[in-house]
């Protein structure tokens, strides 16, 4: 066995470990190169940014269609004024665009946004993947797929979809559960005999619809995002549509079931993207759905703080859900810093403490730098109290867990342990 780490060097080492293990950063609206304009990157993609949108509004009283009416790159000058040089970018996504310039190398102190345009001007797609993969240390990102966008599909029907081995997809399941009505009109176009009404036919074709998607896409797992009301069980859509379709289909293709539940859509709808809410959801959902289903996995996050205990208390309960993330308003130095603690404590390391939900790739820095820091530190106290009780820790220890938290348990969940 190797030597336990001295006491006065567990946070260091448990931090640097924290900051250098390679990730599966299993929730993004990331693509591969391969799927061309869906892949979001550079300056101006990283200013319009809709969680830096709405923080500009603040500043603002000029009309919403004016700012919608500019160009990509005059809405991106009209944000770096309001929140880089009329104020400083002390919020996390602001900072987190600070901390992406000056981790690529940029001389933040010159604010001066055409240099940093340029910068980012002078490579090509491939070469800011890899760059920004290597600098982020993410070794594998999971997309969010959706075979009702023809410029998505287009990719996977041309067989280009599975190209880049660092690159894995989702199913996303939205608009069969959220959209019935427009989902019977996008498959009826992609040759799937259903109607609107909950015929034995439109079941099995729906199933056909999901085993063919997955397979072709080779999907991790079915996602969903659900506003805070999504109720299990009902006597509703949602509820027949997860009985007949999505678990069989799941179960039959091995394959975990996404639940991301308590966004409140669009209570701003002038701000567009950028307009939705967090709401505060009914737990027992999840809990109905884990004991109905024993053998399905379930993937949940949550977005309302208050829901974030009592999830994590119910992951105690079941293991068949596995609770990933802090997810979009959660994903903040303060609430990463208060979910971990508790997760830690009531979990041990058998969770998925963080994804990026990047959607413009050079977020992938910030968003995993801010938070390994603060997972590395939890993790060092848990340590540091272990020491203290005579339980030393040694390097390959602190290795495990650390490759467990930010890459294992979501392969290790999924039965695909080899590609962790
Ligand atoms: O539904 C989702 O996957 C959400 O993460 C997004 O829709 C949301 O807009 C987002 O970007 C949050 O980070
Ligand atoms: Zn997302």
């Amino acid at each position: 066995m190797s030597a336990f780490i001295p006491f006065g060097n567990i946070r260091e080492t448990a931090v640097r470990l924290a900051q250098t293990t390679p990730v599966t950063d299993m929730h993004t609206h990331l693509y591969a190169p391969e799927f061309g304009e869906l892949l979001l990157w550079g300056i101006d993609e990283l200013l319009t940014y809709h969680y830096l949108i709405s923080e500009s509004f603040r500043w603002s009283t000029e009309e919403y269609d004016q700012f919608w009416s500019m160009t990509k790159r005059e809405q991106a000058d009209w944000i770096w004024q309001k929140l880089f040089i009329e104020h400083s970018p002390v919020s996390e996504a602001a900072s987190g665009f600070i901390t992406v310039l000056h981790r690529m190398g940029l001389d933040v102190s010159s604010r001066n946004l055409d240099d940093y345009r340029q910068a980012f001007e002078s490579r090509t797609t491939e070469q800011q993947v890899d760059m920004i993969m290597e600098l982020a240390k993410v070794k594998k990102i999971v997309m969010t797929n959706d075979p009702f966008d023809p410029v998505e599909r287009k990719v996977w029907l041309e067989g280009n979809g599975k190209k880049d081995d660092r690159f894995y997809a989702a199913l996303r399941v939205d608009g069969l559960l959220n959209d019935w009505p427009n989902a019977v009109n996008s498959l009826v176009e992609l040759g799937y005999d259903v109607e609107a009404e909950w015929t034995e036919r439109t079941k099995q074709e729906t199933r056909r619809f999901l085993a063919e998607w997955i397979e072709r896409m080779d999907a991790l797992y079915l996602a969903v995002s659900m506003t805070g009301d999504f109720q299990y069980p009902a006597e509703d859509h949602r509820s027949r549509m997860i009985d007949d379709v999505m678990v069989p289909v799941c179960q039959q293709l091995n394959i975990p079931f996404a639940l991301m539940i308590g966004v409140r859509r669009k209570v701003n709808p002038e701000l567009r993207l950028a307009g939705d809410m967090s709401m505060r959801s009914d737990v027992s959902a999840v809990e109905a759905l884990c004991r109905k289903y024993p053998n399905q996995k379930f993937l949940i996050t949550m977005l309302a703080r208050e829901n974030q205990h009592e999830l994590t208390v119910l992951a105690r309960k079941f293991r068949n859900l596995m609770i990933f993330g802090c997810w979009w308003f959660l994903h903040i130095e303060s609430m990463v810093e208060e979910m971990t603690r508790f997760r830690v404590e009531l979990l041990g390391t058998s969770m998925i403490p963080q994804h990026s939900d990047c959607r413009v790739f050079e977020q992938l820095i910030y968003k995993w730098d801010h938070s390994r820091t603060i997972i590395g530190n939890v993790i060092a106290d848990k340590y540091e109290r272990l020491h203290r009780s005579g339980w030393g820790v040694t390097e390959d220890e602190m290795k495990r867990d650390f490759d467990d938290l930010l890459n294992r348990n979501f392969w290790r969940f999924l039965g695909r342990e080899a590609e962790a």
